[in-house]
């Protein structure tokens, strides 16, 4: 189990022209869960998130409800920050797109690209929409339409500056051919690869026709293209170009950008291009996640079955949330959000599996010891057996953890869950308890008991701060201890501790 020195991950910057749900949500929280894990683990970590503030969109939804844009993603901002502390998000850095230490980066990479050669002014011909003001490609149009008014649309033609991406492609293709990790899950790397090698044409990254974002330098009637805007925010808020010792060293190239798969080209094609061309390394990963849909349905504001997750938080718990997200569906795959499968999920693993354990084990802890933790005698082949598993499962982890495997970490985990409550049933408390001359035995099973607990608290910690923290706290621990390494050995209860007897962990839902 090596362990990462620095570790630096990135969410993608959201754009604040949304409110956030529940997709929003959960590439936060895988990140979230990866970060506190290679914590836990020892790393000094660099987690990134924040807001994509520019563009026509931003400036359009501000002009109609009357406020600058800047007033706007204000507002919306903080709508993405209080949720992020609902979540339990403990990131390292916001950035926002329109501060000035973005705006400074942006700039300086577009320079840099510019005097090597590989930023050319050109012209820029597409569809373009007249009481919309905005250009939208052959593949936008509805029907030949402009795809947000319906209207017809014209062909037009713009100045802008374009970034030669054509020079990039045999470059890129040598790097993902080179590096197989490059680009995660492995499908998805396949899709990138076969599109590079249909060949890349030159990018328009200027525009003309808005004015909300940050000005091609020396050029100012231009404005530089979202993407090659946001994208840059991975180090502009490291500290790119003015702290090229700090952050930027350190946790520069990232260890892995975690997106969404809609957002996938832009990620493994335009950045490490525009990287390339700058003579900037490349991050390590990009990994991006899959789709949710909710009840079957594409989640959208129109339909009005966006799952709001402050709403889901209030009702089920911080927890149960972060569990069920990260459980329900492979890190990679599609899933759909249902209100059955989430109750389902905190009624089974939640109530059941794990919190009928940790009642259970403290229940029978406070009525044959008073609460205090017994020594452990000698162990028998049912206790070395568990022991041994618990020896192994962090092994496990550690390698689903590093592929972002994060529902088979759980699974791996709730294994764990399964063989203690086994255990129980195994070794049958209750029976030794009516036999004064097995009072040692009993006290060897509520010790192995009481520190496979333990054990499955560190390993839900990642996941379920709160949880851990409380099993931590019912066992007499510092619930502020977080650490995985040096915590993971069998052993770690010191007998005599008084231990509390837990209240229910997850309530059972009742169905509706
Ligand atoms: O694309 N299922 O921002 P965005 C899963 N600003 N994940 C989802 C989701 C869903 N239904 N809906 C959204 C942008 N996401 C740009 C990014 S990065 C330099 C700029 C998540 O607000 C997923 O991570 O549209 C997706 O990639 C991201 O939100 C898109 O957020």
């Amino acid at each position: 189990m090596a362990v990462p020195k620095r570790f630096c991950l990135t969410t993608p910057i959201y754009y604040v022209n949304d409110v956030p749900h529940i997709g929003h949500a959960y590439t936060t929280l895988a990140c979230d869960v990866m970060a506190r894990y290679q914590r836990g683990r020892g790393a000094e970590v660099f987690f990134l998130t924040g807001t994509d503030e520019h563009g026509q969109k931003v400036e359009k939804a501000a002009q109609t409800k009357g406020e600058t844009p800047l007033e706007l993603a204000d507002r919306v901002v903080k709508r993405f920050q209080s949720l992020w502390e609902k979540l339990n998000i403990d990131y390292t850095d916001f950035i926002r797109t329109s501060q000035e230490r973005h705006k400074v980066a942006v700039q300086e990479i577009f320079r840099v690209i510019q005097a090597r050669g590989d930023i050319y002014l050109g012209e820029y011909e597409d569809w373009y929409c007249t009481p919309c003001e905005t250009f939208w490609t052959e593949t936008q149009l509805m029907d030949g339409n402009c795809p947000d008014c319906g209207r017809p649309t014209e062909k037009l033609k713009e100045s802008s500056y374009f970034f030669r991406m054509s020079k990039y492609q045999e470059p890129l293709l040598a790097h993902i051919e080179a590096n197989p990790d490059f680009i995660q899950p492995k499908s998805r790397r396949n899709e990138i690869l076969s599109f590079v090698r249909e060949g890349l044409r030159d990018l328009s990254i200027s525009r003309t026709s808005f004015s909300w974002g940050i000005p091609v330098p020396g050029d100012e009637q231009h404005v530089i293209y979202v993407w090659f805007d946001a994208l840059t925010n991975y180090i502009s808020a490291l500290g790119y170009p003015t702290d090229p010792d700090g952050n930027y060293a350190s946790f520069w190239p990232c260890d892995v950008h975690v997106i969404g798969k809609d957002i996938l080209r832009f990620h493994t094609v335009y950045w490490p291009t525009f990287l390339m061309a700058a003579g900037l390394p490349l991050p390590k990963k990009v990994f991006a996640h899959g789709w949710w849909t909710v009840e079957g349905q594409k989640m959208s504001k129109s339909l009005t079955n966006v799952v709001e997750p402050n709403m889901l938080i209030d009702k089920y718990g911080v927890d149960a949330i972060r569990y069920f997200l990260l459980r329900e569906v492979p890190f990679g795959l599609d899933g759909d959000f249902s209100h059955t499968a989430l109750v389902h999920r905190i009624n089974s693993d939640l109530a059941n599996d794990l919190g009928n354990l940790v009642s259970r084990s403290t229940a029978m802890l406070s009525k044959y010891f008073d609460g205090a933790l017994p020594a452990p005698g000698p162990l028998a082949e049912v206790d070395r057996v568990l022991q041994g598993r618990f020896a192994a499962v962090f092994t496990q982890v550690d390698a689903q953890m590093n592929e972002l495997a994060f529902n088979k970490a759980l699974q791996s985990i709730w294994e764990m869950v399964g063989a203690a409550n086994k255990y129980i049933d195994e070794s049958t408390p209750w029976a030794l308890a009516k036999d004064p001359a097995r009072q040692e035995r009993l006290g060897t099973v509520m010790y192995t008991l009481l520190e496979a607990v333990r054990l499955i608290g560190v390993l839900v910690t990642p996941f379920m701060p709160e949880t851990g923290a409380k099993i931590a706290a019912i066992l007499g621990r510092d619930p502020a201890v977080v650490q995985i390494d040096g915590h993971t050995a069998w052993g770690g209860l010191q007998p005599g501790t008084l231990v509390a007897k837990a209240e229910p962990l997850f309530p059972r839902i009742e169905a509706e």
